[in-house]
């Protein structure tokens, strides 16, 4: 395996982290993610791909749900999706210059993995939240994503593992790129001074 293909699957704790080219709406998972906005009632890419897949069932459950604040995230049920359950992230609308950008990113994750864990979730796949519509730069938002998880998934959980699916080849780049960076500060970290 080259090391390029290593990064991609990684064994953090007792959980496997994977990235991977692909379609969320098409994942396999006990939970997708959805990128949603704070009505939850659909919108454009990741969401809009999600309620067509899911069915119209899911618009009649989300609506009942009242919105959802920035940084935070919501379940419902999957519908005509393979994926069991849907959970609703709400990352934010990119403000250049801001603190608040990754504080809020990295609770949108941070959201969804808590619910997931509350569910007793085995498998969950992400989106790169942000990156599309809100305009966060996928060079930014790469380490925050996969940092804020990789924290998460350092302690026991139910997760056996979490994705990424990234859309194309360069998000796929960038995520495997931040990944080994974060690999690298790790492995000094832990090395004797
Ligand atoms: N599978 C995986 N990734 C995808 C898919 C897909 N099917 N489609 C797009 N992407 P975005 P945001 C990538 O805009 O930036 C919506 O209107 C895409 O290339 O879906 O969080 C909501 O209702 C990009 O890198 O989400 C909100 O109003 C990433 O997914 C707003 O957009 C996220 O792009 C949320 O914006």
């Amino acid at each position: 395996m080259s090391d390029l293909e290593d990064a991609r699957r990684i064994r953090i704790g007792q959980t496997w982290l994977e990235l991977v080219l692909g379609d969320i709406t098409q994942q396999d998972a006990d939970a997708i993610v959805n990128a949603a906005n704070s009505s939850l009632l659909g919108g454009g890419g990741v969401d809009g791909a999600i309620h067509r897949a899911a069915g119209p069932q899911l618009l009649e459950e989300t609506r009942k749900l009242g919105g959802c604040p920035t940084g935070e995230a919501r379940i419902t049920r999957g519908y005509n999706l393979k994926a069991r359950y849907v959970i609703h992230a709400v990352g934010p609308v990119y403000q250049p210059g801001s603190p608040r950008n990754q504080a809020l990113l990295a609770s949108a994750y941070r959201s969804s993995l808590e619910l997931a864990v509350q569910y007793g979730l085995r498998s969950l796949a992400f989106p790169s939240i942000s990156t599309g519509a809100y305009g966060y730069p996928l060079e930014e938002a790469a380490p925050v994503a996969l940092q804020t998880v990789c924290d998460f998934i350092a302690a026991p959980t139910s997760l056996e593992w979490v994705r990424f699916v990234l859309f194309n080849a360069l998000a796929l780049a960038v995520y495997t790129q931040a990944l080994q960076m974060i690999l690298r500060r790790q492995r000094a970290d832990s090395e004797p001074a």
